[in-house]
């Protein structure tokens, strides 16, 4: 079983331009389409499934659901749109993601700076954009501290990020009911050797503006982030488990463009209700009739949801909590 796993998790990619694997072609979104918007104050009845009954759902469905408490199995898929209010811009907002701003940098295309073929051959645009990545330069926001409170009340099965940030750590949700998808900055290993690089290594390499080199034999160092072209870290597997027995999928911030991670939003079953909140619609969600749409600011849509639970106060209390907490001088 763990060598069948492990293979298989060799087998999996991440790819941007090329090929896909065979796991993600069999689970390839054909056509999609915009989903609907959601319908405000449209109500309906849980508990039967309800998915043959062309239900429009809207988020006080959502947030009534939620609040049900029946329902302990959320599980959520979160993209670089939960951290652009932290201060961290995404990849493919037309104005300000990175991907747009990279026209000065010495890349042949903006994916480049991200495939591992590339990075090995000139790592210091990598090491350039990560410089801005150092712990502690961004706080998460009011979006992971939502998520933070799902997993407070039992209610978080599981958060897939594709999020190198770390923030949803930062933000108190423990690792266990974490799948980051894409890796983070929290290690790093030698390319050439396979040692770990202390983390304290890896920084003060960076913050001045060197290649990071391991100390055992000189290799490149790269942070175990997931580039193009490597293979998924095992813990993507759970989704083997966590997404038939969802029972609600939030979908948060993504342009649902990076497999494998993007087609996990069709591996729940049909009957599972999906509330994508994004700030456009994505083509790539295949719409289904228990789906919510909510297009707008990510920041505005969870605090709307917060409300519709009753959570504000809670919330509040939450965010000044752990703000002060990081702020402390010692963090
Ligand atoms: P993406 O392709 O850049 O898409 C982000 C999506 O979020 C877009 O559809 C935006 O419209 C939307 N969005 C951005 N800000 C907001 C907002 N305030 N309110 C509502 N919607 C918003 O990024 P994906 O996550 O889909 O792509 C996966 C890549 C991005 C992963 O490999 C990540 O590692 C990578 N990434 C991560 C970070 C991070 O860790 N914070 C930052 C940039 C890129």
């Amino acid at each position: 079983m763990a060598l069948w796993v492990r293979s298989a998790v060799r087998a999996l990619r991440l790819w941007g331009r090329g090929g896909e694997p065979t796991w993600a072609r069999r689970h390839r979104i054909v056509g999609g389409g915009t989903p609907t918007a959601c319908s405000a104050g449209v109500s309906s009845a849980f508990g039967n499934g309800g998915a043959g009954k062309e239900e429009k759902l809207c988020l006080r469905d959502i947030a009534e659901l939620i609040g049900a408490q029946a329902r302990q199995r959320v599980v959520v898929m979160a993209g670089a749109g939960i951290s652009t209010a932290s201060g961290i811009p995404d990849f493919r907002s037309p104005e300000s993601g990175f991907y747009s701003t990279l026209q000065h940098w010495d890349v042949p295309y903006p994916e480049a700076i991200f495939e591992l073929s590339f990075f090995l051959d000139n790592p210091r645009p990598f090491f350039t954009w990560a410089k801005n990545m150092f712990p502690g330069n961004f706080k998460p926001n009011v979006i992971h501290y939502f998520l933070r409170l799902l997993h407070d009340r039992g209610l978080l099965q599981r958060l897939y990020t594709q999020n190198i940030d770390g923030l949803e750590r930062a933000s108190g949700i423990p690792g266990s009911k974490l799948v980051e998808a894409h890796g983070s900055f929290a290690s790093a290993t030698c390319t050439a050797c396979g040692k770990p690089s202390p983390e304290q290594d890896f920084w003060a390499a960076v913050m001045a503006d060197r290649v990071p080199r391991c100390a055992a034999c000189a290799g490149l160092v790269k942070p175990d982030v997931v580039f193009f072209g490597e293979a998924l870290p095992e813990r993507f597997f759970l989704h083997l488990v966590d997404f038939p027995t969802a029972e609600l999928l939030l979908i948060l911030g993504t342009s649902l463009k990076v497999e494998p991670f993007a087609s996990l939003s069709e591996a729940v079953r049909s009957s599972v209700p999906r509330v994508f909140m994004n700030r456009k619609a994505v083509e790539s969600l295949r719409p289904r009739s228990r789906d919510v749409v909510q297009l707008g600011d990510l920041v505005d849509s969870v605090e709307r949801l917060v409300e519709l639970l009753g959570w504000t106060e809670e919330m509040r209390d939450l965010v000044q909590r752990e703000t002060s907490k990081l702020s402390r001088p010692d963090r």
